[in-house]
């Protein structure tokens, strides 16, 4: 694909606008009634993916990496913007056996594959910790569009698993969906800072890619919003180009999810659309 064909252009300079999807958000063949429904709706959610010894497992781990004064500085280790709390932890999957294989265990990657009518890799994998009291929100985006301008994902054929280890509540902080959103890309306006990562992944309103309000209000009007709450153990797996956000989380009590990004081996990263640097393989997988 070249950047003049590209169907999904955004950081734009003039007036963003919103275009419909030409490709699928089920790619698969045989639907059940459970595909079609993420096919409606963007997402889809399962209770009890992994058992309260395998959450136990992955929390201690969490714990583990959090204090190992070998990876205090890694970059990997993102904290929140206004302390030293953790936000997220990128490459968890290789920073974590343990954590790697209850996610093979979990079903995703069968689930990752019906979906996307393909084998898969993952393209990104990490923990977003939101601490109690001081956990950072994330505000409204769709990630296919960061993945297209600042890492080259030439389709949205990519979906996050996002498993709790945590009960997720309606005020921890959880996942917000609109749905439906995933049928349409929204465009977002201004050009790529150099390195921006070391900013977007911090800051709770990143100054690019993100929609305008104009078009989030659009989006909320006709498609509402859905508050994705669950077990401890449960698992939401949502398409890459649906609007989603969380709030911050001031409640004593953490919410901590694992979230696995499976891209289709037919969608593999090419040179970012928007013409900026290669993001650092902690966030985007390359093909070797
Ligand atoms: O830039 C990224 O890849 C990350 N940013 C957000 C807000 N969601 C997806 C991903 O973790
Ligand atoms: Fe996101």
């Amino acid at each position: 694909m070249t950047v003049a064909e590209d169907v999904y252009t955004t950081r734009v300079t003039g007036e963003p606008r919103v275009v419909e999807r030409p490709d699928p958000v089920f790619w698969g063949g045989s639907r059940s009634a459970e595909y079609t429904d993420f096919e409606r709706r963007g997402f889809l959610q399962r209770e009890r993916v992994i058992g309260d010894s395998d959450v136990s497992t992955c929390l201690a781990e969490i714990d583990r990496i959090q204090h190992d004064p070998a990876l205090r500085d890694d970059e990997r280790i993102v904290r929140e913007g206004d302390s030293v709390a953790v936000r997220s932890i990128f490459d968890i999957l290789e920073l974590s056996d343990a954590v790697r294989r209850v996610v093979e265990a979990s079903g995703a990657y069968d689930l990752a594959r019906d979906i996307l009518g393909s084998d898969v890799y993952v393209h990104q994998s990490r923990l977003n910790y939101k601490p109690g009291f001081q956990g950072g929100a994330f505000y409204w985006h769709s990630d296919f569009e960061t993945w297209h301008a600042e890492d080259g994902m030439p389709l949205p054929r990519a979906v996050s698993a996002s498993i709790a280890l945590t009960e997720n509540t309606q005020y921890n902080g959880p996942l917000m969906i609109m749905p439906g959103t995933q049928r349409y890309f929204v465009q977002c306006a201004g050009a790529t800072p150099d390195d921006f990562y070391r900013e977007s992944l911090v800051t709770t309103m990143p100054r690019v890619g993100v929609p305008s309000e104009d078009a989030i209000t659009d989006m909320w009007r006709r498609h509402g919003i859905e508050v994705l709450t669950g077990g401890a153990g449960s698992m939401t797996m949502f398409d890459c180009n649906a609007l989603h956000a969380s709030g911050g989380n001031i409640s004593p009590m953490p919410r901590a999810n694992v979230f696995v990004v499976f891209n289709s081996v037919e969608n593999v990263v090419q040179a970012p659309f928007s013409g900026s640097a290669p993001r650092p393989s902690f966030l985007a997988k390359r093909p070797a």
